[in-house]
């Protein structure tokens, strides 16, 4: 049964360009509905996001290498976001921050649209996925964090201003099946993943409560508070785009998705990220094999 919530999608924009009335310039990618370039897309059965442009071409890569060397599409402008189309999946990066995420969140769901004709069935089979980096909350760097659910630095769900009207409000849990299939990807392997709550800041230093920017209005002694009530209601990771995604994603009915962020520090032990870069590339890289290791089972 198709979980697409037909109500909650801009069909009178949508349709309209299925039609033919219009075409729809998806900015931020440098494309637009009427380009030949989105047409081998139509096969798209994942979208992987990540929050950098050179992560986005690796992974691209990597997974080109793992189908046979599968050719890889690029979109042609990388001034904002970086685009990669291999072998039914579709890799973007969102940059960091809500803002910039919900941007390529928003952009890339209206082509999934278009390039699924507006079959809310085949909508329904796509794969969408968070690889990224965070704060741990009491677990070691290096740990993979799954999320279960994402909220804002106050333990509520991501919301944005109605004007003077009120506030929109969103639903950030991720579903429990793509938890528990990703999981099953990746048994055996020796990579331990966590499941846990994750709190997305709209900042990374006075939302998170770090005490070394440059702006600071907390102490050692109210950061460490905060770190523990989001302890204490289950958060074990800390980044900056979760809660969104998530909340999108939930209001279309989308119902296959996941983020996997691997810890880069240990939030109770300190601010700053000091891990080498080949300690960052390991960190990353072992996020993007949970990931892969669940991509191919979907083939
Ligand atoms: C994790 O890392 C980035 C900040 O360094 C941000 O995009 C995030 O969510
Ligand atoms: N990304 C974040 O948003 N916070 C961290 O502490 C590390 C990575």
């Amino acid at each position: 049964m198709c979980a697409m919530h037909a109500d909650h999608i801009n069909g009178e924009f949508l349709d309209s360009v299925l039609r033919g009335d219009r075409v729809d310039y998806y900015y931020h990618y440098g494309v637009d509905s009427s380009l030949d370039i989105l047409t081998p897309l139509r096969d798209v059965r994942a979208i992987v996001m990540a929050g950098s442009g050179e992560r986005i071409r690796g992974f691209a890569d990597r997974w080109s290498r793992m189908n046979q060397d599968a050719p890889i599409i690029a979109f042609p402008s990388e001034d904002r976001f970086v685009t990669r189309y291999c072998h039914g999946v579709l890799f973007v990066s969102h940059g960091m921050g809500m803002p910039s995420a919900s941007i390529a969140v928003q952009e890339a769901m209206r082509m999934l649209y278009f390039l699924k004709d507006g079959d809310l069935d085949a909508l329904d089979q796509v794969f969408w996925a968070r690889v990224g980096t965070s704060g741990g909350v009491d677990l070691p760097p290096g740990t993979m964090v799954l999320s279960t659910e994402a909220l804002m630095a106050d333990l509520k769900p991501f919301r944005l201003l109605q004007g003077g009207h009120g506030e929109y409000w969103f639903d950030g849990t991720f579903p429990a099946a793509s938890r528990a299939a990703i999981i099953a990807a990746n048994a055996g392997n020796g990579i331990e993943i966590v499941e846990g709550k994750t709190v997305s800041g709209n900042e990374f230093y006075l939302e998170q409560f770090r005490l070394d920017g440059a702006i600071n209005f907390e102490t050692l002694e109210s950061k460490q508070a905060w770190l523990q009530w989001v302890a204490e209601n289950g958060v074990r990771n800390i980044e900056m785009e979760g809660a969104m995604l998530a909340g999108y994603l939930n209001y279309w009915g989308f119902r296959r998705f996941a983020m996997i962020c691997t810890t880069l520090l240990n939030r109770l032990e300190g601010d700053q990220v000091t891990s080498t870069s080949e300690e960052l590339h390991r960190f990353t890289d072992q996020a993007g094999e949970v990931l892969f290791n669940y991509l191919a089972t979907m083939q």
